[in-house]
């Protein structure tokens, strides 16, 4: 069988020494957040296919292998048995069917069985610790093998060996890269992918269509994610808690439950925007952090309560860019009207958060969201509290998805610490943004708010979000740790 052929999907044998990342490089290729990865060497006993599914086609196949433990006795064998360099790969073979069942040559089977089966080779090194001959015995059956191959060099530890490393595989392997399992980015997976078809003349087309679909899959998630956010967005903007009020019922009492309420819809239905992206993503396996929640109350992965003062002050707009997106009129903004008309985004001056007893204070006071008493129905009063009145209301929750996408969409799947988010990240995001876009959203909060046509309001904010996810902010730094 041939897996490169024309009729299959392009498929990699991952290979190499125990603990070299091997299997975190098919987590991130494969976007599968659920391979066993760890610092014990010989985690990875057993061959196993992952083939990354997008949109029920499978693009590519990679196969997790255990690392070489007895690569020189292997080579002697090879090297022992009789013919010249046109039967070298038949030789590998010949092993391979002698000692399938011994428990000596367990790993070595395991990691030639795919490439014998027509798998190209990814040979993962860590460049990080310094180069040894030890290796060139592995690299030498890998040539025997016949089969097109690359080297990677991840990155595992704090050293740099990269030069040494570059010097000894390239004798061995005709393209060489430099490849981080853990924060490599998106084009760098591509560029991976365009230069294997380069050395593959055979798997090349599939290839090639594999980097297209990818490409259309990254788009489609990134529109998909708009959607979310709109509609968490909207949400934010429109959502209302009611209750009946009996005939003499003070509105006092109901409404500080319906506030509650109000604010527990709003995280919670952030959260679950969230779990939507990350679903999109393929982080299926995320630590949320919900063990630092009280009782799924309104705390959050970003350790940031959706209502708390940090959270509007790192994602929320200035005063300045309020006045400058036509989310407030200057005189506004410079007058001491602020807390009868703009509320908590106001309070992003000094002194303001504490005259008013903080964060918990500008939601009791009635500052946030609207409330009303609406008239005689039925079966008497009913108090209505929200929408959330304020004007950085949906800035905020905007600028926490968009954060929030930034970070799954560059985690690879390789990683298995915690989102542990450090809202500083976000400082300042929001200056990265055209003026033009921002007043393109401030226009369908706006629209969003009045409520004419909520369908095409959240279809054009959808639209300006997209945009907005494509903005690369450079205060951002989430790739490193
Ligand atoms: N910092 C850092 N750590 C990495 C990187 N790649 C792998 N690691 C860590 O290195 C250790 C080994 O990674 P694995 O992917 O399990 O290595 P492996 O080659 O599959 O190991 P075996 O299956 O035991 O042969 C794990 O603790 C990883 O988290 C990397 O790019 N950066
Ligand atoms: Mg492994």
């Amino acid at each position: 069988m041939n897996k490169m052929g024309a009729d299959s999907i392009p498929s990699f044998a991952v290979v190499g020494h125990p603990n070299k990342g091997k299997s975190s490089i098919v987590a991130t290729l494969a976007e599968d957040d659920d391979i066993a990865v760890s610092a014990v060497p010989g985690t990875t006993r057993q061959s196993r296919e992952f083939t990354l599914v997008v949109d029920g086609q499978p693009l590519y196949q990679l196969v997790d292998t255990p690392g070489f433990q007895r690569a020189g006795e292997l080579l002697e064998w090879l090297q022992a048995q009789p013919g010249d360099a046109a039967t070298r790969p038949q030789r590998v073979s010949d092993f391979v069917q002698q000692f399938a069942a011994d428990p000596r040559f367990s790993d070595e089977c395991q990691l030639l069985q795919p490439i014998l089966a027509g798998c190209g080779i990814l040979y993962v090194v860590d460049g990080t610790k310094p180069y040894g001959p030890e290796y060139e015995v592995e690299m030498e059956i890998l040539r025997w093998t016949g089969q097109p191959r690359m080297a990677l060099i991840n990155m595992i530890g704090e050293g740099d060996f990269v030069a040494q490393w570059r010097e000894a595989l390239g004798q061995y392997f005709s393209i060489v890269r430099q490849f981080d399992a853990m924060y490599a980015d998106f084009d760098t997976r591509i560029d991976l992918l365009n230069a294997f078809a380069e050395l593959d003349e055979a798997g090349k087309p599939a290839l090639q269509q594999a980097v297209s679909l990818l490409r259309t899959e990254r788009e489609r998630r990134l529109q998909r994610s708009a959607g979310v956010i709109a509609q968490l967005v909207a949400h934010g903007l429109t959502a209302t808690q009611t209750t009946r009020l009996g005939e003499l019922q003070s509105a006092q009492e109901p409404q500080a439950k319906l506030e509650a309420r109000l604010k527990e819809d709003l995280a919670s239905s952030e959260l679950r925007a969230r779990g939507r992206i990350e679903d999109l993503y393929r982080h299926f396996h995320l630590d949320r952090l919900s063990s630092g929640q009280d009782g799924g109350s309104a705390a959050t992965m970003m350790n940031q309560d959706l209502f708390a003062t940090e959270s509007w002050q790192v994602f929320g707009l200035s005063r300045q860019q309020l006045v400058v997106t036509g989310a407030l009129s200057g005189a506004v903004a410079g007058s001491g009207l602020d807390l009868v008309l703009g509320g908590a985004s106001l309070m992003l001056g000094a002194g303001i958060g504490a005259a008013l007893g903080g964060a918990s204070a500008w939601f009791g006071a009635g500052e946030l969201a609207k409330v009303r008493v609406l008239g005689q129905q039925l079966g008497g009063r009913v108090l209505e509290v929200g929408p959330v009145q304020d004007v950085n209301f949906p800035w905020v929750v905007l600028g926490r998805a968009w954060l929030h996408h930034r970070l799954i969409a560059e985690r690879n799947h390789a990683r298995r610490e915690s989102m542990a988010l450090d809202a500083q990240l976000a400082t300042h995001q929001m200056d990265s943004v055209p003026k033009e876009l921002r007043r393109r959203l401030q226009r369908c909060f706006v629209a969003i708010r009045k409520g004419d046509d909520a369908a095409q309001a959240e279809q054009r904010l959808a639209e300006a979000i997209a945009e907005l996810l494509r903005t690369a902010p450079d205060t951002m730094h989430t790739t490193t740790p």
